[in-house]
């Protein structure tokens, strides 16, 4: 299989950490590409352009990282992402996260044609969604990596890491005290470590 990624998108690093949680790492080609840069295999598995992208065996090609988590439970069931014990709450947490993750991307996507994007009416909402989201995460902290690995600490992790990744010119962690200590219990966990986003 071939995964199109690129080394910053948080939503290509919640399947790379599935991946790594999966155990699967080695029957999956990585693929590094600029979404903006229109590469011709790129944009026939993906007319949309986006990253991640999944090209499976069979050559099926799988945009968007839910379906292609959905897929990597099929193919590896275990260890599950999705276990039937408490997964509500693990959507649920998942859901605060996502949300936090889409208005992350979406500002940073927003910039390139509004210079005034931070500020305006959609901007102030995905500012909101990602400052609501965390605080929402610190009340109700995921489970530890340790604990499990599944489809709701995953997705905090992305997010958290996404968000101060980007936004450096706010201390994140300060005013999230009880994220920041559970990010730190998280510290050393090869698919945390192995799938950190960088420029
Ligand atoms: N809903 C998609 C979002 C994917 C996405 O927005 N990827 C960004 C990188 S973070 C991208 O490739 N952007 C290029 C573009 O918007 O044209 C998913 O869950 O995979």
């Amino acid at each position: 299989m071939k995964l199109f990624v690129n080394t910053t998108s948080p939503f290509v690093r919640l399947v790379r950490l599935a991946i790594e949680e999966k155990g699967i790492a080695d029957r999956i080609e990585i693929i590094n590409v600029d979404p903006w840069a229109d590469l011709a295999e790129f944009i026939s598995a993906n007319p949309a352009g986006r990253v991640p992208t999944l090209v499976t065996d069979d050559g099926a090609a799988i945009a968007e990282a839910h379906l292609i988590l959905r897929y990597l439970e099929e193919i590896a069931p275990q260890p599950s992402i999705y276990p039937a014990e408490g997964l509500a709450q693990s959507l649920a947490t998942a859901a605060l996260a996502l949300g936090a993750t889409e208005a992350a991307t979406a500002v940073i996507i927003g910039r390139k044609s509004a210079p005034n994007f931070d500020t305006d009416m959609v901007g102030t909402k995905r500012f909101r969604t990602m400052t609501d989201g965390l605080a929402r995460l610190d009340a109700a902290l995921p489970r530890d990596f340790d604990d499990r690995a599944d489809i709701g600490n995953l997705a905090a992790v992305t997010a958290l890491d996404y968000i101060v990744f980007r936004y450096t010119d706010r201390d994140w962690l300060a005013e999230l005290p009880n994220l920041a200590a559970w990010r730190e219990r998280q510290k050393g966990r090869p698919s945390i470590e192995k799938t950190m986003p960088y420029i």
